[in-house]
């Protein structure tokens, strides 16, 4: 009996290899979860991901090590050691890296092409805090008990066929933690959008896998590139360029821009009532402004890139890819020639405002691709309790207010980019922010939809106030966009009685396509205009007004005011509508009528034409992409970005603010003799009274 007992002791356990092997796993995996809770904020939520938060390390950990066992005698327990020493200095680097940048290292970086070295070398000292060593702990006090031989090491040999186990019971776990993150968050590996989420769910071993096929994938498109393969493009681009229009051309030159982005907002809110209530009373106000030209054939044109797509589509008029994100996987390493960028050249400070962490969708990196000189994200506004944020972050209230304190100190003109948030599925609201009616077609995700998007109406009524009150309305151009649907296919039933439709067809669909576009600006000649497009075409559309001819920059849309413009809206998938016809998969609709047809000869041939120009325009877009064409390519006068111009390091950027009100005192904040304007800044939010 004692003996059975003694073989159970964890010192006899330990002078066997495999309870070694264990022992050494488990450490390893005990400190890669307190660096996951302490050195990284991953906001694992709830007790599922809590959870799998607490597990991921397990499965690579048991996988990687055990690749020791396969070998005998000491070699074996170096090997296990050096394993260690290699996972831990993986471990060590992203602490440090994730300090500068909140985003872990990718291989790109890695092979010296990104920013890193510029930011990170020079202070690499000064960001290493001497509690990140402690990842070595383990190691050392491993070694030290083999030195000592108060752990013996085993020298009975290790059956091959046991160590393959080992492996495969790994596989099978690592197989199995997929399945379970993959029931959490669906499109993990596929749609991309943050590596935060690839960590927390499958963690940094799956990681760094992952990263080194998506730059492997990256740099191979963009070796086999060659400049040559701008031609076609530009064949295509001289063929389809639309001329301004005199009537709107240069009609809001030298104004601020503000582009607000109106989160899941689909264009049927506009106008629309609950209980006779209209959900959106300040939008629609805007709509029928004088000074708005308020699109109502205006379409989404995103894929699983979702947000992230129409940021590429709006700024670049590139389209997003057919799978993944594009700002994910080609944000960092691709050449662009983006709005920021181009109104950066022409003399205006240009800023992003989000209240997500910044690594969703890559938007850390990418904006600086862009050329975006300020980045405020999460960290840059202070949450004075939990109640600020909901879902993925900031509430609208309070991110619009939070943003105004930062907006009064650009120098003017800026081009400022605000990304709303509350209006995002599970469209949750608490009921200390809402009065207004969910409605009543049963469907629980549908339902609160009006009651979000009311409430981010109601904050963009404050900001609206704001900026009236300070004078930035008469100064700006205020330009409004639904990055995407907010109700999906998927609730055809909800969709039916929200339009009042018995049924609901695949026309029915693609017209619920349709999102905001506005644009405001004393002076202009507003209106509803009629004409087709998409959010490809905000670009080219934006820069008319702003008085750039923009004859030479590689931008697939066209100015939806331009007498040229074609009017044929691309989806991602190859569909198209055009104001003759709808086409989804197979059908062909009429669009006035909705009408399903059954195309005769010369249709069929107009229909095709229609197609070879949407498949043309969506392939030569994504080979920009894929190739990084745009580093081979640049517009007159247009100065190549340097990522490295920028930093989003909260100290950083608010000194930076600091210095400019002197060197360029043209912000509100500088003309209002140096006193903040925040006086003028009236808000309902309940958190903040
Ligand atoms: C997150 C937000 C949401 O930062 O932009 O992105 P989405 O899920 O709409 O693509
Ligand atoms: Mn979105």
């Amino acid at each position: 009996m004692s003996g059975l007992k003694n073989k159970f002791k964890l010192k006899n356990v330990l002078n066997t290899r495999l309870g070694f092997y264990i022992f050494t796993v488990l450490l390893f995996c005990i400190k890669t979860y307190l660096v996951y809770k302490t050195k990284f904020t991953l906001g694992a939520k709830g007790s599922l991901q809590e959870f799998i938060l607490a597990i991921n390390p397990i499965p690579a950990a048991l996988l990687t090590f055990g690749l020791a066992l396969y070998f005998s005698g000491k070699l074996s327990y170096w090997l296990l050691m050096i394993i260690d020493f290699i996972e831990s200095t993986w471990i060590f680097a992203n602490i440090v890296y994730y300090r500068e940048f909140s985003d872990f290292l990718s291989m790109g970086i890695i092979k010296g092409s990104g920013n890193v070295q510029n930011n990170l070398g020079k202070s690499l000292m000064e960001i290493i805090h001497p509690s990140d060593f402690l990842v070595y702990l383990d190691i050392i006090i491993l070694i030290v008990l083999l030195i000592v031989k108060a752990i013996k090491i085993d020298y009975r040999p290790f059956k091959k066929w046991k160590a393959g186990i080992v492996s495969l019971i790994s596989l099978l776990l690592m197989g199995s933690e997929y399945s379970l993150a993959s029931s959490d968050r669906s499109g993990l590996l596929t749609r991309t959008f943050d590596n935060n989420y690839i960590v927390k769910y499958l963690g940094l071993n799956e990681y760094a896998v992952f990263s080194a096929y998506q730059t492997q994938k990256e740099t191979s498109t963009r070796s086999k590139a060659r400049a040559s393969d701008m031609n076609s493009v530009l064949k295509y681009l001289k063929n389809n360029r639309a001329k301004e229009n005199v009537q709107y051309f240069g009609k809001a030159k030298g104004k601020n821009v503000f582009i607000i982005h109106l989160e899941s907002f689909q264009q049927f809110l506009v106008n629309y009532k609950v209980d006779g209530k209209e959900v959106t009373p300040t939008i629609n106000k805007f709509y029928h402004n004088k000074n708005t030209v308020g699109f109502d054939n205006f379409y989404h044109q995103v894929a699983q890139g979702k947000t992230s797509d129409a940021e590429m589509m709006m700024e670049n008029s590139l389209f997003g890819l057919p799978q993944g994100s594009a700002m994910v996987t080609y944000g960092a390493q691709n050449t662009y020639q983006a709005a920021p960028a181009i109104l950066d050249q022409k003399g205006y400070t240009t800023a992003a405002f989000h209240g997500d962490v910044p690594s969703f969708w890559n938007r850390d990196s990418t904006y600086k691709s862009w050329g975006y000189q300020y980045f405020f994200s999460s960290e840059y506004y202070k949450q004075k309790s939990a109640d600020y944020s909901i879902g993925y972050g900031l509430k609208d209230k309070i991110f619009f207010k939070d943003s105004a304190n930062y907006i009064q100190q650009l120098p003017q003109p800026f081009y400022a980019k605000l990304i709303t948030l509350t209006n995002h599925y599970p469209y949750e609201i608490d009921k200390q922010n809402t009065d207004f009616p969910a409605t009543t077609t049963g469907d629980k995700t549908v339902d609160p939809y009006v009651q979000t998007a009311h409430y981010l109406d109601q904050a963009f009524a404050e900001f609206m106030d704001y900026l009236q009150k300070t004078g930035l309305l008469k100064d700006s151009m205020i330009v409004l966009y639904g990055d995407h649907y907010g109700i999906s296919n998927n609730h055809r039933d909800a969709i039916a009685q929200l339009l009042n439709k018995k049924e609901i067809t695949s026309y029915d669909l693609a017209q619920f396509q349709k999102v905001p576009f506005m644009i405001y600006s004393q002076g202009l000649k507003g209106g509803i205009n009629h004409n087709y497009g998409g959010e490809i075409d905000a670009l080219p559309t934006l820069l008319h007004l702003l008085g750039d001819k923009n004859n030479d920059t590689i931008q697939f849309g066209t100015d939806l005011l331009s007498k040229q413009h074609k009017q044929i809206v691309a989806f991602r998938n190859g569909d198209f509508v055009t104001p003759k016809y709808t086409k989804v998969g197979n059908d062909v609709y009429l669009t006035k009528s909705g009408n399903k047809i059954d195309p005769n000869e010369k249709q069929k041939s107009e229909i095709a034409q229609l197609q070879n120009h949407v498949t043309t325009e969506l392939s030569l877009s994504d080979r920009v992409i894929y190739g990084d064409l745009l580093r081979f390519y640049k517009p007159k006068g247009f100065k190549k970005v340097n990522t490295k111009d920028f930093t989003y390091k909260y100290t950083t950027a608010l000194d930076n603010l600091k210095k400019i009100q002197t060197e360029k005192p043209t912000s509100i904040e500088a003309k209002n003799d140096n006193q903040s304007t925040m006086d003028e800044y009236k808000t309902d939010a309940p958190e903040l009274q």
